[in-house]
């Protein structure tokens, strides 16, 4: 437990920074519990008092906006929306074992969880504020500073006005109907549906309207970089940065190294398309890769949430590796291996889920 209120299973890679996933298996709720959600952060918990918080919106707008919580809550239309949150660096772990990547967190697959939010959409926010025809992005400033940042830093990010100013963007008080905890940004957090986590800028203190992305360092740390890149001697421009997630899935049941009788077997999982992409189909080998079927796919409650799935399968005898490959509804396809993809920040593994099993007779 302790301040940041988890699972005593947890896999906690830092303690502090808090840095931690949920065991495998356990994503298997279409809403993850509190105490599941994984916690991902880049500097300690800053103190904020919601008494004194105020949200400052500026930069290139006709009138910024200094608004306490109770005037978020008064002032402007309540929103409630499903919508997961998956971590850039999400499986990091398969890349490392591929080529190491010294000081990054090895995040196994489970930096990855579904909240019901609730709040403001932030397009309402930018309105009263009144958007410049120059404002071409929109920057967040946490209030917690990070010693990983070169120099020293709150966390920031920005993104396009044009997705800032679409309806799903909330600025969220509440999670699981539950007042915002202290380890996922209370007393507000942005929440950009279909964007990598890194976006979904917790403890909220400043939202600014200007021409260009932000210089945050968090910005461009996360981008990919090409695979001879040094990421320490790497600018700003020298990356891919990151923005809509891509498609990606995980075998939820069985775990890694199972071991199995014969007979028909369920296979379960999820999978995730980000922006307003959804999952279309998936496809579940018995027999790492010789022969596939398509999963049972539970249908998008909306295109911001991972889908769950299962398949029932027959095992070849011995030991066998399972796969799960995903496709979304633009027919972008999953790349088969960690080496396709791998990049010197370990970010964006979306390649294939696979474990083995074995299967007794
Ligand atoms: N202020 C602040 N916001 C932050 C971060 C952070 O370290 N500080 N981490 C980001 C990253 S990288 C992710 S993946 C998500 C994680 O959100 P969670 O801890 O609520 O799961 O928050 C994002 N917002
Ligand atoms: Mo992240």
């Amino acid at each position: 437990m302790g301040i940041w209120d988890k699972r005593d299973d947890m896999v906690v890679h830092e303690s502090e920074p808090y840095n931690a996933e949920p065991p495998p298996g356990a994503l298997v709720d279409q809403v993850t519990p509190l105490d599941t959600f994984y916690g991902r952060n880049h500097g300690s918990f800053p103190q904020m008092d919601t008494g004194s918080w105020r949200l400052r919106v500026d930069g290139l707008v006709d009138r910024t906006l200094e608004l306490s919580l109770d005037e978020l809550q008064r002032r402007f239309p309540g929103q409630t929306l499903v919508a997961t949150l998956q971590c850039a660096g999400n499986r990091r772990a398969d890349l490392i074992e591929f080529r190491d990547i010294p000081g990054q967190v090895p995040w196994g697959p489970g930096a990855i969880s579904t909240a019901r939010w609730s709040g403001v959409a932030l397009a309402d926010v930018l309105a009263e504020a009144g958007l410049s025809a120059e404002a071409a992005h929109i920057a967040f400033a946490g209030a917690d500073v990070s010693q990983d940042a070169d120099p020293p830093q709150p966390f920031g990010a920005s993104i396009p006005a044009a997705k800032a100013t679409s309806s799903e963007v909330l600025l969220a008080w509440a999670m699981n109907d539950q007042a915002l905890p202290t380890a996922h940004g209370a007393p507000l957090r942005v929440v950009v549906p279909g964007w990598i986590g890194a976006r979904s800028v917790k403890w909220l203190q400043r939202i600014t309207a200007q021409a260009e992305p932000t210089d945050n360092y968090f910005q461009t740390e996360y981008s990919i970089l090409p695979p001879e890149a040094d990421p320490h001697k790497a600018g700003p421009g020298d990356g891919i940065i990151l923005g809509p997630v891509a498609i990606h899935c995980a075998i939820l049941r069985p775990g890694k190294g199972a071991q199995l009788p014969t007979g028909p077997t369920e296979v379960t999982g999820f999978a995730f398309a980000g922006d307003e992409r959804t999952v279309a189909r998936v496809d579940v080998s018995p027999d790492g890769g010789s022969t596939y079927v398509h999963a049972e796919l539970d249908a998008p409650e909306n295109p911001w949430t991972w889908q769950h799935w299962r398949a029932t399968l027959t095992l070849p005898p011995g030991e066998t590796e399972l796969i799960a490959r995903a496709w979304d509804s633009t027919a972008a396809v999953q790349p088969e291996s960690p080496a396709t993809v791998w990049n010197p920040r370990g970010y964006a593994n979306n390649s294939w889920a696979r474990l083995h099993v074995t299967c007794h007779a």
